[in-house]
């Protein structure tokens, strides 16, 4: 083999993190969002990080957990990275895997907190190497990524108009919030007024986000098995999800169990996992999701490559690994900086037709408005 050095081609080795700046930014869904057992997405604060390095390179991340949805919470993120700020200031920030194994002895747990540091190693990698993200998590296999679209957890009939809309502008995967208000017979409707609005075909399933009993869950599968319906996240329990699988028969989606290694190999177990949501932040960004995400291609699962909520950092990571991702195994992404204002990188990727294209500059490959974020919160140096 003959090995031919391209002098065009010249990768920094010798790089330190000199500082990390932190913000905390509102952003505001542009309808509220309701989901059950009382979780809401009115206004959620997100938190934007950047981490400065003596290359003259800033890489971006963010984390927006919603409230009493996951164990995360916004204000835990800004304590976390000042823990770490021994191991991360003076450290070489290229290749991010290496980093964050210092960071994890250094500090265990608090993932949601890492996925932003994580991210940002991401971004300085892929902008001092020249790459956009897609090819250094192995190479782009799509043109463009599919999109669901969340429907809040309204009345019925409003929720069939929301589908209406949506299904109009292109969308064909359409998730139904349930259990926010009303009986079970309510969360019938709900998924019956969808599957009418939308026709037969696209794929419309019913998220509780963990808040129904098994008895519950199975009343409404059973009501709407003959709709062509699936099930994401009835119960609080991986065991209690099994039991409405069980007893309805219907494909199940896992979101707020799937978190890790073992839960992923425990729900495959189950059988109750036809397809799972891999959020940056349960995992602790894109180096834990990449590994979540081979792991599910093995396993089977359909994939949702998203995070819990955010804007555009959020939303182009996942977009970066998802595009990287065996297209037959995406199911699909979330476009979150499109739920919500303001947008922190504008020109970043939007919805098109139902469809989304990752960025395809360097890194993240979007450009942050420091008008949005303001004076940061918190400085590290
Ligand atoms: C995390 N959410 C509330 C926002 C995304 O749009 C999806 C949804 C979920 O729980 O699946
Ligand atoms: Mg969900």
């Amino acid at each position: 083999m003959m090995l031919v050095h391209n002098p065009a081609i010249t990768i920094r080795s010798e790089v330190q993190v000199t500082a990390l700046r932190l913000w905390h930014v509102p952003l505001t869904s542009h309808t509220a969002y309701y989901m059950a057992e009382g979780k809401t997405c009115d206004t959620v604060e997100t938190v934007v990080i950047a981490v400065e390095t003596d290359a003259g390179v800033t890489g971006w991340g963010e984390v927006c957990p919603i409230p009493q949805y996951l164990p995360a919470y916004a204000r835990g993120v800004a304590p976390a990275l000042l823990e770490l700020r021994p191991v991360l200031i003076g450290a070489d920030p290229l290749g991010s895997e290496s980093l964050m194994a210092k960071v994890d002895a250094h500090l265990p747990g608090h993932l949601y907190a890492k996925s932003a540091l994580d991210i940002a190693l991401w971004d300085i990698t892929g902008k001092l190497t020249g790459m956009p993200l897609y090819v250094l998590l192995g190479g782009r296999r799509a043109a463009d990524l599919p999109l669901y679209h969340s429907i809040t957890c309204v009345e019925p009939d409003e929720m069939g108009r929301i589908a209406r809309a949506v299904q109009a502008e292109g969308i064909t995967q359409f998730q139904v919030k349930l259990g926010a208000c009303g009986d079970w017979q309510t969360d019938v409707e709900r998924l019956a007024k969808v599957r009418e609005a939308v026709g037969s075909g696209p794929l419309v399933y019913g998220d509780w986000n963990c808040g129904a009993t098994s008895l519950d869950a199975i009343r409404v599968g059973r009501g709407a098995a003959h709709l062509d319906v699936m099930l994401e996240q009835p119960c609080a329990t991986l065991a209690d999800c099994a039991r409405v699988l069980s007893a309805t028969g219907l494909p199940m989606k896992l979101d707020e169990l799937a978190h890790d290694t073992a839960s992923l190999l425990d729900a495959h177990r189950l059988g109750i996992m036809d397809a799972v949501a891999l959020k940056l932040s349960k995992f602790g960004g894109l180096s834990n999701l990449r590994r979540a995400r081979d792991l599910c291609q093995y396993l089977g699962a359909k994939m949702c490559i998203e995070d819990t909520w955010g804007s555009d950092i959020a939303t182009a990571a996942a977009l970066h690994l998802a595009a990287a991702t065996d297209p037959a195994r995406v199911l699909n992404v979330c476009d979150l900086s499109g739920y919500v204002t303001p947008r922190i990188a504008p020109e970043a990727p939007a919805r098109k037709a139902g469809r989304i294209v990752p960025p395809e500059a360097p890194g993240l490959g979007i450009t942050i408005d420091s008008d949005v974020l303001g004076e940061p919160d918190m400085i590290l140096d």
